[in-house]
């Protein structure tokens, strides 16, 4: 049974569509974003899954990048362009504030 999982799990692995790049996770709880601080590269996709129980975003301070409301429980999904860092914040709250650093 286990080996049958493991097996499974190898092949969706295999199976699973070419990225471009690494995934990232950022999580928004208790009104931070948690890596406050997080280094990428650009074609890397970076998802944010809000576990607040009240909706916030993420949005660059300098145009950039800008999700729209990601409500609680949901996740919101970017390919990160660019390079530098960059910082962002929940408009919704702008006292929330964190930076990526694409390599
Ligand atoms: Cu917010």
């Amino acid at each position: 049974m286990r080996a049958h999982s493991l097996l499974l799990l190898a092949l969706m692995h295999v199976c699973a569509p070419v990225a471009a790049g690494e995934r990232h996770m950022i999580v928004i709880d208790a009104m931070e974003f948690k890596p406050r601080t997080l280094s990428v590269r650009a074609g890397d996709t970076v998802t944010f899954t809000n576990k607040d129980p009240f909706p916030h975003t993420a949005a660059s301070v300098k145009p950039a990048f800008s999700s729209p409301e990601i409500r609680s429980g949901k996740s919101w999904s970017m390919v990160v362009r660019g390079k530098g860092d960059v910082d962002y914040i929940c408009t919704l709250h702008p006292t929330m504030k964190a930076r990526l650093t694409i390599r």
